[in-house]
């Protein structure tokens, strides 16, 4: 049973230590703290705002109250009204010019919010609990611009419906992975030794912040499910329930990664085959018990044949079938599941250069292309590969247009630093969701996603990423990396924003003014750390859209031939000529033919393709000249001395806020900075050695290769 909430006071329990505040620490309630509000309408996420604004005006000296059913309250006259507008009168604080006004841009759903403010009064209304929800923590974005001068009335609605987070979290630790797979940042917040963590203040702290930058949906376990795991769905269905009970109150339904064996290994069925009578029985029983315990139980996230994990493809049936027998299962829920497009061969023989690994997701679901039902969400990964610093995006995004598809990003840093590395991700992720997969006239990946009406079907979908939270003090382990996290959330419900504006936000919410020595510098210091950030790592790592040159044991610091004789399919075929993979249809693998025009052309093309992807789709001698007009092998040498200079530059720009920060912050990321600095020295030196011992060309610039 979800009660209403109690706003998160800043003492953990469990005996935890507090986390790191991060976006909301309470200097940033300040400007709303002050004010006279009125809270307006029934539910429980009203319940959670008028606790959030109590919390807020206690702290902070305002005065809050909530309308009765005739729309009075006991607070007059008013500073800030948050209003559902239906059902009853609205408070009669509510200015009567608002009122009278229609709606801007048509109705506000179930999440939009409407926020104007006039004759000194602001007023955010929405026609659902989760909207006024959206409209608080949009007023402390605002901060104290939300109470200054009018503001004629703007709807906010986020363009995509589901804007979710996947924990790779463990219930029992894994031999191999841990906690937490793929993370970077203390054990899970939900999981730890085979059963919950049952630190709920962190839990309910966690799903605030959540609210607060937009995300309304987590799976919470691991998409490799092993056998406790799977017993989420069944015996231990409990925990589950207590997790979504914690969320609930902040708009956050809960998924879990289900086993696509789970008929077999919970069921004690003989098969798992998606055409069977009985393992379509069990699969509707077993969710409808799901449904008895969490009516609003979001649905099930599957990685089938994918990975060792169990799959359609051992009954002889395909992914549609697969798919479609948990969407009929979780149909009458009105849930979803997300059905991940991660499949490829992981035993491949490096010999055989007839297999890529980049074609494997086209080639596997393109084809099915109008067979899954409606509740089917297809999630795939942004790149063809694996979530790389860099790749060209994923061409099934494109091949897709009678599926749903959500893109799956990576918040948590396997590829991109694990965290240690200062690395924002938002300038990759915004270049993402801006691609034009059918050229630059047409719809982008956002417009897909966001079901902008375009030529032929199109479904709509959502944005997915996999979290880089943990029960570090900081959650994240580096504090900078907080920033990807709500840029993920703020991205999800607002893809146009652009990635320097995300930033600000990250750092008025973060570094209150009233909070830090000097506000300029701490605003100029982390733009000057942040802003291009992403781009050094890949001066520093695989060049030119390589990829997978890490270290295969944990993916972290260099590995430049770890992959190449493995049986990953992540290979560079550097020799004593040249490096990269020959993706064309020409003389190829023919992955550039599974876009688009004029995408096919431009990336068949050795004269068009651009330089960041040269090699994810040409082998190239090292002497090739790039359009920036150095050779391949001078580039390599250059970005590399590059990207060294730039995280030097990072770390003494840092140093200039000793002493204006909070100190514990400042400590933990000069920790993180010695050791970025001293990866990506050796990602340099190993890279530029390689290839200076591969091709025999010496820097042009005569500087010291070792
Ligand atoms: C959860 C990569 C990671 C795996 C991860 C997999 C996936 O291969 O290294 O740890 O498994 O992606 O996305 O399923």
């Amino acid at each position: 049973m979800t009660r209403p909430v109690t706003v998160p006071a800043g003492v953990s329990g469990a005996g935890e230590p507090r986390p790191h505040p991060a976006w909301l620490p309470p200097q940033a309630w300040r400007p709303l703290g002050v004010r006279r509000v009125v809270v307006h309408g029934d539910g429980l996420l009203v319940d959670t705002v008028f606790a959030e604004v109590a919390q807020a005006c206690a702290a902070h000296g305002g005065r809050v109250d909530r309308t009765g059913t005739d729309g009075a309250s006991a607070v007059d006259p008013v500073d800030l009204v948050l209003a559902l507008r239906d059902p009853g009168p609205l408070p009669s604080a509510v200015p009567a010019a608002v009122t009278a006004g229609p709606t801007p841009d048509g109705p506000l759903g179930d999440e939009g919010f409407l926020l104007t403010r006039v004759d000194d009064v602001t007023v955010v209304l929405a026609d659902a609990p989760a909207g006024l929800l959206y409209g608080l923590f949009h007023l402390v974005r605002l901060g104290e611009a939300a109470h200054t001068g009018d503001h004629p009335a703007r709807a906010h609605r986020p363009a995509l419906r589901r804007r979710m987070l996947d924990h790779w979290d463990n219930v029992a630790v894994h031999p191999v992975m841990g906690q937490v797979e793929r993370g970077y940042a203390g054990g899970s917040i939900f999981w730890r030794d085979g059963g919950p963590r049952g630190d709920r203040d962190r839990l309910r702290a966690y799903a605030r912040l959540l609210a607060a930058c937009g995300v309304n949906a987590i799976s919470v376990n691991n998409v490799n499910v092993g056998l406790t795991e799977a017993r989420l769905l069944t015996d231990r269905l409990d925990d589950v329930v207590d997790l979504a009970d914690l969320l609930r109150p902040y708009g956050i339904r809960v998924h879990l990664s289900v086993t696509f064996a789970a008929p077999v290994v919970l069921g004690g069925l003989p098969t798992a085959d998606p055409l069977d009578d009985g393992v379509r029985d069990w699969w509707e029983s077993t969710t409808r018990r799901v449904y008895a315990r969490i009516p609003d139980f979001g649905g099930y996230v599957v990685k089938a044949d994918s990975e060792g994990q169990p799959g359609p493809f051992s009954y002889g049936r395909d992914h549609a079938d697969g798919a479609n027998l948990l969407a009929a299962a979780l149909a009458p829920h009105g849930a979803v599941v997300h059905w991940r497009a991660f499949v490829y061969d992981h035993r491949q023989d490096w010999r055989d250069r007839t297999t890529d690994r980049a074609r494997a997701a086209y080639d596997h679901f393109a084809p099915l292309d109008g067979r899954f039902a409606d509740n089917v969400v297809l999630q795939v990964k942004f790149g063809p590969v694996d979530f790389q610093p860099r790749e060209p995006v994923s061409p099934v995004i494109a091949a897709m247009p009678a599926t749903r598809v959500a893109v799956e990003l990576q918040v948590t840093q396997e590829y991109t630093g694990q965290q240690w590395h200062a690395c924002y991700l938002a300038p990759w992720w915004h270049e993402v969701l801006a691609f034009r997969p059918w050229g630059p006239a047409e719809r982008s990946v956002t417009d897909v996603l966001a079901d902008v009406p375009g030529p032929g079907p199109h479904r709509g979908g959502d944005l997915v990423a996999v979290a880089n939270v943990g029960d570090d003090p900081f959650w994240c382990g580096h504090p900078l990396a907080q920033a990807n996290l709500y840029a993920f959330g703020r991205l999800a419900w607002d893809p146009g924003l652009a990635a320097d504006a995300i930033l600000d936000e990250w750092i008025d919410l973060t570094f209150p003014a009233s909070t830090v020595g000097d506000p300029a510098l701490v605003r100029e210091t982390l733009h000057a750390v942040l802003d291009d950030s992403w781009r050094t790592y890949e001066r520093y790592t695989a060049p030119l859209g390589v990829g997978f040159m890490v270290n295969p044991a944990g993916h972290y610091g260099p590995g430049v031939d770890g992959y190449e004789y493995s049986r990953w399919g992540t290979y560079h075929f550097a020799d004593r000529d040249g490096v990269g993979v020959d993706r064309t249809c020409a003389t190829g693998t023919g992955f550039a033919g599974q876009y688009p025009p004029p995408w096919s052309q431009v990336y068949e093309s050795l004269e068009r393709c651009p330089d960041e992807l040269l090699l994810f789709f040409h082998h190239v001698p090292y002497s090739h000249v790039l359009h920036s007009g150095v050779t391949v092998i001078q580039h390599i040498y250059d970005t590399h001395f590059a990207g060294v200079a730039e995280v030097v530059a990072m770390r003494d720009r840092w140093t200039r806020l000793a002493g204006v920060i909070d100190q514990a912050v400042y400590d933990r990321v000069v920790e993180r900075f010695d050791e970025q600095l001293r990866c990506a020295t050796e990602w340099r030196d190993q890279v530029n050695t390689y290839f200076f011992r591969k091709s025999g060309v010496p820097d042009a610039r005569g500087r010291r290769i070792h």
